[in-house]
C-alpha cells in the first residue's frame, strides 16, 4: 500500500507540472480527488485492513489528499497571475476622451423661438400626441370630408383616436381651461402621412402661437410675425402676408419672410423669388370659438403656425429635412 500511494503521488507530480491551462488542471483535481478519483478509491479501501494499519495508511492518504488539493489550486492562482501579467498596459497612452452631450438643433430652434415669443408676452404649453378626432378635426372646424381627416393623411390609432396631425388640439385644450386674455405657443411633435422626401418627414414639429382678447386686430397678427422675423433673422428680414384659407381660421393667410440668403434679391434657396414661405395665419374663425364657448361677439383672437424643420433648414443651411432623424452623430455635433 506504501509503494502504491507514492507511486500516485509521483504520478500526480509528474503530470501536473506540464499543465498550463486551469480547466486541465480541473481534470486533475476530478480524476485523483473527484468522487471515483484514484485517492478516493484507495481511502475507501482503508476500511478492509486491519486495526493497526487503519490509521497510518488513513492518515497518510488524508496528508497525501491535502497536499494534492493544495498543489492544484496553487498552479491555478500561478496560471492566472501570468495570464494578467501578459496583458500589456501602457499608461503613457492617451485617455479616452469622454463624449459630452449637445442639443438636437431642433430643440436648440424650438428654444430659439420660444424665447422670442416670451418677450412678446406668450407662454408656452403642451398637449398630448395621440389626439381624438374631435380634438384634432371638430373642434378646429374641419369638416367631415376634409382630406386631412382621411386615413389616408393621417395616422389612426383607433377610428376616433390618431396621432395628432397638427398642433391646434392644444390650443382648444386651453381654451377650454382658461378664459382670455391669452397669449400661448404650442409646439410639438406632430405626424402625417406624408411620403418621405427631402422636404416632408411624416414627423415634424410645428410651433403654433394663439392670441385672444377684446380688440386682437389682423394688425396685432402682423406685428407680432414681423417681430419675430426680425428678431429671428435679422433687422433688415421684411414679411410679406397673402391670402390663403385654413378651416379654422378667417381671413387666412400664408406668410414668407424675405429670403435670408439674398435679402430678397433672387437665389438659389428662394428659387429666385426673393422670399421664404414660412407658415399661415389667420384670425381665429368664430366657429372655433363657439366650440370653445368663447364669446364670439366680445373676443376676437389670431393664430399662425409654422414648421420647426423648415425655420431649422433656413437658419442651419441644412438640405434635406431627413438629417433631423437619422440620429448620425456627425451631422447632430456641428451644432
Ligand atoms: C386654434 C385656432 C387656429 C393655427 C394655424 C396655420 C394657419 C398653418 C402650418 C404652418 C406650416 C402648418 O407646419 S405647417 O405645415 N400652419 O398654416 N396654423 S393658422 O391656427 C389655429 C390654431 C389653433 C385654436
Amino acid at each position: 500500500m506504501k509503494a502504491k500511494i507514492k507511486e500516485i503521488e509521483e504520478k500526480f507530480h509528474s503530470e501536473i507540472k506540464n499543465i498550463s491551462l486551469p480547466e486541465h488542471l480541473e481534470e486533475i483535481r476530478v480524476k485523483y480527488l473527484g468522487r471515483k478519483g484514484i485517492l478516493t478509491s484507495l481511502l475507501k479501501q482503508v476500511s478492509i485492513l486491519s486495526n493497526d494499519e487503519k490509521p497510518v495508511f488513513g492518515k497518510l492518504l488524508n496528508n497525501l489528499k491535502t497536499n494534492m488539493s493544495t498543489r492544484i489550486s496553487e498552479e491555478i492562482a500561478s496560471i492566472k497571475s501570468v495570464k494578467r501579467t501578459e496583458v500589456k498596459l501602457d499608461i503613457s497612452l492617451p485617455g479616452i476622451k469622454p463624449l459630452i452631450g449637445f442639443k438636437h438643433p431642433l430643440t436648440l430652434i424650438t428654444q430659439e423661438i420660444k424665447e422670442i415669443f416670451f418677450g412678446l408676452g406668450f407662454e408656452t404649453v403642451t398637449g398630448p400626441e395621440i389626439e381624438t378626432e374631435y380634438y384634432n378635426f371638430e373642434a378646429l372646424n374641419t369638416p367631415e370630408d376634409h382630406p386631412a381627416r382621411d386615413e389616408h393623411d393621417s395616422f389612426y390609432i383607433t377610428s376616433k383616436d390618431l396621432l395628432r396631425t397638427h398642433t391646434s388640439p392644444v390650443q382648444i385644450r386651453v381654451m377650454e381651461k382658461q378664459k382670455p386674455p391669452l397669449r400661448v405657443i404650442a409646439h410639438g411633435r406632430c405626424f402625417r402621412r406624408d411620403a418621405t422626401d427631402a422636404t416632408h418627414s411624416p414627423i415634424f414639429h410645428q410651433v403654433e402661437g394663439l392670441a385672444v382678447d377684446t380688440n386682437i386686430t389682423f394688425g396685432d397678427l402682423k406685428g407680432v410675425l414681423e417681430v419675430f422675423a426680425k428678431q429671428l433673422f435679422g433687422r433688415q428680414t421684411k414679411i410679406r402676408f397673402r391670402p390663403d384659407f385654413f378651416p379654422f381660421t378667417e381671413p387666412s393667410a400664408e406668410y414668407a419672410f424675405s429670403c435670408v440668403n439674398c435679402k430678397g434679391k433672387g437665389c438659389r434657396i428662394c428659387k429666385n423669388t426673393g422670399w421664404l414661405e414660412i407658415g399661415g395665419a389667420g384670425m381665429v374663425d368664430p366657429e372655433v370659438f363657439k366650440m370653445v364657448h368663447y364669446d364670439t361677439e366680445k373676443y376676437s383672437g389670431f393664430a399662425f403656425g409654422m414648421g420647426i424643420e423648415r425655420i431649422a433648414m433656413i437658419k442651419y443651411h441644412i438640405h434635406d429635412i431627413r438629417m433631423f432623424f437619422e440620429n448620425d452623430l456627425r451631422f447632430l455635433r456641428q451644432f
